[in-house]
């Protein structure tokens, strides 16, 4: 109850904050895109991390002005700091049981001017299940619009391989609880270099979640994983932080 109502005042307080990750592309070479993950700083309790308010905000609905928030500042972000840059945002699997994502994410698209093609959303597997048909429909809206679908924490859920056929993903996120085993376990090599041919096979792009060590991304490298994203390449940081290490480089 006490956190309930802190979370209303958060937004009208200002109390949440962004931060991103960059995408490393490994034929580029080259950051092509960050991922918006959110924060919140509490006045009492510090800095709160999604795992400790997004079921809450699920809950009670917040979720819905909350995440208008996070995609009003990532594709002003986008927009107007990140020149070059795609922005992805997390959707929780909430959204998809309500109607409206589809012409909340076009509002922050004209609020901010940012070209659709510059923003990804991010979705679970299991958004979908509840009811298929209606994430369908609120997919092929979105993909309307002209924004890309990412699936997230891929390999974790409960979707199949027609999942990868009917759904209109531009690509998949391979869970880091996989990259994590990698270079020593055969088991995890075999496992994310199939994963990775599986989502060539429908055309998808693919990005390594979770990649912490140079063997990994060399690894990574020769099963010719698109891109990876991962502590090794950067941790979340704040906006301000981004433009300076872009500049540097
Ligand atoms: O760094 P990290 O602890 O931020 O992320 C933890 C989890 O919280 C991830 O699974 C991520 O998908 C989720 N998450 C991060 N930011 C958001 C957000 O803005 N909206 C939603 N719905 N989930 C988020
Ligand atoms: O579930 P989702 O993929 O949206 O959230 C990404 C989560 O993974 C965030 O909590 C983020 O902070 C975390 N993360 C990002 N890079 C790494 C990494 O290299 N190692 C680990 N263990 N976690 C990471
Ligand atoms: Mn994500
Ligand atoms: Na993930």
């Amino acid at each position: 109850r006490e956190m309930e109502k802190s979370l209303r005042e958060a937004l009208k307080e200002d109390q949440f904050r962004l931060v991103y990750q960059p995408r490393y592309d490994m034929k580029a070479g080259r950051v092509v895109a960050v991922e918006a993950l959110l924060r919140w700083h509490h006045p009492l309790h510090g800095l709160l991390m999604p795992d400790q308010f997004i079921p809450l905000a699920e809950e009670t609905g917040i979720i819905i002005s909350l995440s208008d928030w996070v995609l009003n500042t990532a594709c002003r972000d986008a927009q107007h700091e990140l020149q070059g840059m795609s922005v992805s945002v997390n959707i929780s699997a909430v959204e998809f049981q309500t109607s409206g994502l589809v012409g909340r994410v076009r509002d922050a698209l004209r609020a901010s001017k940012l070209d659709p093609a510059r923003l990804e959303l991010e979705v679970t597997e299991n958004a979908t299940l509840w009811n298929p048909q209606s994430s369908l429909e609120i997919m092929n809206g979105l993909k309307a619009l002209g924004v890309r679908l990412l699936i997230d924490d891929f390999g974790t859920g409960y979707s199949s391989l027609s999942y990868l056929r009917n759904f209109p993903f531009d690509g998949i996120k391979l869970d880091k609880s996989f990259v994590a085993g990698m270079p020593h376990s055969e088991n995890a090599n075999n496992i994310v270099e199939n994963m990775i041919g599986l989502g060539k096979a429908f055309s998808l792009s693919i990005t390594a979640e979770g990649v912490e060590t140079p063997e990994q991304l060399e690894q990574l490298k020769m099963y010719q994983c698109d891109e990876t994203q991962g502590y090794l390449i950067s941790r979340p940081m704040p906006l301000e932080e981004l433009k300076a290490q872009i500049e540097k480089r």
